[in-house]
């Protein structure tokens, strides 16, 4: 591990009093993994270790870490205003940045609402989706499909729709008339698929299904990531989302992609829709669209549902949902100052050219110790391992440490290892993470 000469000294605080999320605080607080700068690919830790990013913070700094543009667009729009409501008053940089996501989106989803995370782009989107019918008199449309194994955030509408059990179980019988599609994953027929597996698309046909169970009559959405992140890398069978939009537009049932963690270049272009060549008509971002420095997330829609709700008096509200951080300038400075760097540097068309050598790169663990499966599209990748007898997750978890311990941050979710590196990571640091991931996984039991 490499030592930095500017380390610095900051005594830890007392570390009770933050619950962390999605943490085990006891035994993270009993052995605590500090970051305290950050810089291009690299973090550097309290005690002066650098560690080189191999998840761009979590799935959100693109751009790496403290670029100079974004830095100081939000220094000076701290500086001349701090803050602006979004109700009933506006701010150029809202509109400027709504303008700029709309021209990077599919023909045809040209508006944009916007909030603060993930999970509120996600319960936005289902919120629009359920009005959108009620404002065209088709009410009845209440129900929302998700899918197994899917991630849309912690909100009550994102767990509901998600498909991630530890993560619904807690929290009681949340939204009413939501049903699951089966997720895609089966290492029988797609283990170390590179891109897109060839098997999987018929899973897709379970729509008809639901449709039939449910009626049309009664459906209101189906949301899904085109490519499943948090639960370890799931990309979609060929030719799979091109039949749930053609079901979904059959019944007239909308589509929302959740590009939470697809958007703003992960998969080598704006979006995954893209990349899939598949139109939803909502789209969920969050992350990416500032690189990960300023909270911000949104939802885009097609232009036919923003005019849908056009319709009543002039002086009428339309919509009754928004938050006071709507549109946060700070947010919204961070958010141009990041598409215009993206531009400025090609960062998109850089993933897309460096995908073949990280796909490479990681598929060449394929015969290490414990591993099962290797799966990858653009810039992020994930190695699946057996898990060990009576304890899922440990040998992940043993892993990630092994590789904090070597100076690489990667990030573990179960069993699964996943690589998503900021859109300007060097061949040389995708080594150096695949290296570190080969040397933890002759480490661990
Ligand atoms: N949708 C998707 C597809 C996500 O990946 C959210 C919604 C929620 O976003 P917020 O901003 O509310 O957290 C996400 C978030 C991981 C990991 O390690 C993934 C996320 C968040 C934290 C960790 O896989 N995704």
């Amino acid at each position: 591990m490499a030592l930095v000469s500017d380390a610095p000294s900051l005594a830890r605080p007392p570390l009770e009093a933050f619950w962390m999320p999605f943490t085990a605080n006891r035994q993270f607080k009993a052995a605590p993994r500090m970051l305290v700068r950050a810089e291009g690919m690299h973090y550097t830790t309290d005690d002066g270790r650098r560690i080189l990013d191999g998840f761009a913070g979590l799935w959100c700094c693109n751009a790496g870490h403290c670029r100079k543009p974004i830095v100081e667009a939000i220094q000076k729009q701290a500086a001349t205003m701090d803050y602006a409501p979004a109700f009933q008053m506006g701010h150029p940089l809202a509109f400027e940045l709504a303008n700029r996501i709309a021209a990077m989106a599919p023909a045809g989803l040209d508006h944009v609402f916007f909030c603060n995370s993930g999970s509120e782009a996600v319960d936005s989107a289902l919120k629009i989706a359920l009005a959108f019918h009620r404002v065209r008199g088709e009410g009845a449309r209440m129900r929302l499909i998700g899918r197994e194994r899917g991630y849309h955030g912690v909100g009550f509408g994102g767990i509901s729709v998600g498909g991630i059990p530890a993560n619904r179980k807690m929290f009681g019988t949340m939204l009413a008339g939501v049903d699951h599609l089966p997720h895609t994953h089966d290492l029988e027929h797609n283990a170390y698929s590179r891109g897109e597996p060839e098997w999987g698309a018929h899973l897709a046909d379970e729509l008809e299904r639901l449709v039939a169970l449910h009626d049309a009559s009664t459906i209101a959405a189906v949301i899904v990531e085109p490519l499943a992140g948090s639960t370890g890398v799931l990309v979609p069978p060929r030719g799979y989302l091109q039949r749930l939009r053609e079901i979904t537009r059959k019944h007239g049932i909308l589509l929302i992609f959740d590009e939470v963690i697809t958007a703003f270049g992960r998969l080598g272009a704006a979006f995954a829709s893209e990349v899939y060549g598949v139109v939803p008509d909502m789209i969920t971002f969050a992350k990416g669209v500032t690189s990960g420095t300023v909270p911000m997330g949104g939802v885009i829609v097609s232009g036919d549902i923003y005019r849908a709700f056009m319709a009543g008096p002039p002086g009428a509200i339309e919509l009754f949902h928004g938050y006071t951080y709507s549109a946060h300038v700070l947010a919204c400075a961070a958010g141009i100052a990041a598409l215009q760097l993206y531009a400025d540097e090609g960062l998109f068309a850089r993933a897309a050219r460096l995908a073949p050598k990280f796909e490479a790169a990681i598929h060449s663990l394929r015969g290490s110790p414990h591993v099962i499966d290797i799966r990858n599209q653009g810039l992020v990748g994930a190695v699946e391992v057996a898990p060990r007898t009576g304890a899922p997750g440990a040998r992940g978890f043993d892993i990630f440490l092994e590789c904090f311990d070597d100076g690489v941050l990667v990030r573990q979710t179960g069993d699964i290892l996943a690589l998503a590196p900021a859109l300007i990571v060097e061949e040389s640091e995708i080594d150096r993470m695949v290296g570190s991931l080969r040397k933890a996984l002759a480490a661990v039991r």
